[in-house]
């Protein structure tokens, strides 16, 4: 139904190609299984313009085959609007959380609460790492990471 979108978040990486689209891929999933993904908007973007109009990295793409969970995503940067418009930015680590800000206090009106997506972690995990330099099993970690947190942060909005 148009404008039963009331719910909108946008998870946050640097480059766009690992953590972020894992993390939207996930929770799309959770909320489309829930029979709630109408209700939603679902995004990613990068804080850097470094992996702008890319694909998802492919070790991230073999995990969420191997989990089942679609992922379609084209690299973007965050924009000024995006702190308008999106409820929650979801991200991942510390530098991320600093370059949001900055970007937020150029923003007139910015109001989307910005927050790491790891304090919705029950095992407390707080960081999602940056898995670039990393191997098969650490983006195996950070689908278990964005498993526990979409579904608790899906929990909370429900
Ligand atoms: C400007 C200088 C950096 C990374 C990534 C790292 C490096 C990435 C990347 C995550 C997603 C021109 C662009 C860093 C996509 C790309 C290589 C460098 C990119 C960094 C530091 C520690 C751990 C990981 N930077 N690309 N160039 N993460």
């Amino acid at each position: 139904m148009a404008g039963s979108n009331n719910k909108s978040v946008l998870f946050v990486c640097l480059g766009n190609i690992c953590r972020s689209p894992i993390a939207e891929a996930v929770f799309r999933k959770m909320a489309t299984d829930a029979g709630v993904v109408h209700e939603w908007i679902i995004d990613s973007a990068a804080t850097s313009t470094y992996e702008l109009g890319n694909p998802p990295d492919y070790r991230g793409q073999a995990c969420m085959e191997k989990h089942n969970v679609p992922m379609r995503h084209i690299a973007r940067q965050v924009t000024k609007n995006d702190f308008t418009s999106f409820e929650y930015i979801l991200c991942m680590d510390d530098s991320n959380l600093r370059d949001l800000k900055s970007k937020a206090s150029a923003v007139k009106n910015s109001s989307a609460k910005i927050e790491l997506l790891g304090l919705y972690d029950p095992q407390n995990q707080r960081i999602i790492e940056d898995p670039y330099y990393g191997s098969a099993s650490d983006f195996e970690k950070v689908y278990e990471q964005c498993e526990r947190c979409c579904r608790a942060f899906l929990e909370k909005n429900s």
